[in-house]
This record gives structure tokens, C-alpha cells and sequence, in this order.
């Protein structure tokens, strides 16, 4: 794939589900791909934090697959050697994961790498560091992970979306309910884990986001005219 070809068909905005094993329990995350894919959903990850790395590789292969079929971005979070063994778009990176300069180095400027931000400062500085996007969080309260970190809440979203110009992906949960005020603080879009992988219906739950994240961008172009 030409890197013209590749930056031409990323989607780097709107909804981007993370995909989690043990947040899914039992369903497969294939089935859960499929659904999205079938109604929409163009911007996945592939979070795996125990599984050995020769069954996220195989894991992350059939992920591949399936969004390459629907010309969908697939990031891998954590591990660079995996994103380029089974061509991802990127990888996805946290405070504490190798450095964003190492993972530069190791990807290139072909691949997009995400980075994990919890403030203001750590926001710029992956921008500054080269970043492609950045996920700032967490914005609630959520189950999925213990941060440590109180909610940031929507304000800091709001403060800190003029300040960048990457996109900006709040995380940390989030909810069809929250999306309405989200939007309004400028985000480029929310990733999510639980309200789509504990959804009953993975297919109608990525239906309703898509729709209503698009509905309130329609409703925030209207407030800025
Ligand atoms: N990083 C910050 S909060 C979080 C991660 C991975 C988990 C968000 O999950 P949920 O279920 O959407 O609240
Ligand atoms: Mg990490």
C-alpha cells in the first residue's frame, strides 16, 4: 500500500472503539468488529494487556483482516513490533509505554501513533513529541481501568481542545448520554470500551453513537453560525 493510498483512507475522528478482550468477556472481538464494521464504525484498537505476544499477534492478524476488508484503521495499543508485523495504521502508546521518538523511529511517518494524555501539559507535549492524535482522559468516572487519576471532566476538554491541533479523542466513560456535551468542547472524537462492548447489541449501540455524535455536530455547526 502507497503511503498516499494509506493517508488518504485513514479516519481519525468520530467514534474509535477499543477493543478489549477481558472488557468483552465472552464475546469474540471478531463478531464485535464485524457488527461495527457492518454499521459504520471505521477506527478501531486493539488493547490486549496479558495474552502472550504470539496470540496477540494471531489475534491481531484476523483484526487486520477484517478491517482491511472495509478499508477501517486498525491501531494496535502498545506494541510497535506487532502494528508492523501485520500492517496496522499505528500503534497506540501510553505515559509509560517507549517513547514516542522510539516508536517514530520504529514506524515511521507512514504509521500513526496515538499517545495516552491525563493533562493539559501531557496533551502539548505529544503534539510537540510528534504525535498523530491523542486520547486525553479519563473525562468521567469508569470501571474499565484504574487510573489513579480523578475525571478530568468535559472543562479540561474544552480548555484544551483549542490548544491542539491533532485530533483529540476523550476517553474514560463515556456514554451515548455524554455525547452531546462532549462534542460542544471540541473534541475530534470519543474512544470507548464498555458502552459498546457490554452492549447487548454491539451493532445497534455503534449505530446509536455514530448517529449521535454526527447529529450533534450538525447541532454545533448550527450554534457557531
Ligand atoms: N484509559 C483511560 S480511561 C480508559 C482507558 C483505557 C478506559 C475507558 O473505558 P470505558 O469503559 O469507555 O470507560
Ligand atoms: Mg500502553
Amino acid at each position: 500500500m502507497s503511503p498516499q493510498f494509506r493517508n488518504d483512507h485513514r479516519h481519525i475522528n468520530g467514534l474509535y472503539i477499543i477493543l478489549d478482550r477481558e472488557i468483552a468477556e465472552k464475546k469474540p472481538l471478531s463478531d464485535i468488529v464485524k457488527s461495527a464494521l457492518d454499521e459504520g464504525s471505521r477506527l478501531f484498537q486493539y488493547r490486549e494487556k496479558h495474552l502472550p505476544k504470539n496470540e496477540i499477534y494471531r489475534v491481531a492478524t484476523e483484526l487486520r483482516s477484517l478491517t482491511a476488508q472495509r478499508d477501517a484503521t486498525l491501531i494496535i495499543n502498545d506494541f510497535s513490533d506487532i502494528a508492523l508485523a501485520v500492517d496496522a495504521d499505528g500503534v497506540h502508546l501510553g505515559q509509560d509505554d517507549v517513547p514516542l521518538a522510539d516508536a517514530r523511529h520504529i514506524l515511521g511517518h507512514d504509521r500513526l501513533i496515538g499517545i495516552s494524555t491525563h493533562s493539559i501539559e501531557q496533551a502539548i507535549e505529544a503534539e510537540n513529541g510528534g504525535a498523530d492524535y491523542i486520547a486525553f482522559g479519563p473525562i468521567y468516572n469508569t470501571q474499565t481501568k484504574d487510573t489513579g487519576l480523578a475525571p478530568l471532566g468535559p472543562n479540561a476538554t474544552r480548555e484544551l481542545c483549542p490548544r491542539i491541533s491533532i485530533p483529540v479523542f476523550g476517553i474514560g466513560g463515556i456514554n451515548l448520554t455524554l455525547i452531546a456535551e462532549l462534542r460542544s468542547t471540541g473534541l475530534s472524537g470519543v474512544a470507548i470500551l464498555s458502552a459498546i462492548l457490554h452492549a447487548p447489541d454491539v451493532g445497534a449501540a455503534t449505530r446509536q453513537f455514530i448517529l449521535e455524535w454526527q447529529s450533534q455536530g450538525k447541532e454545533t455547526a448550527s450554534n457557531q453560525k
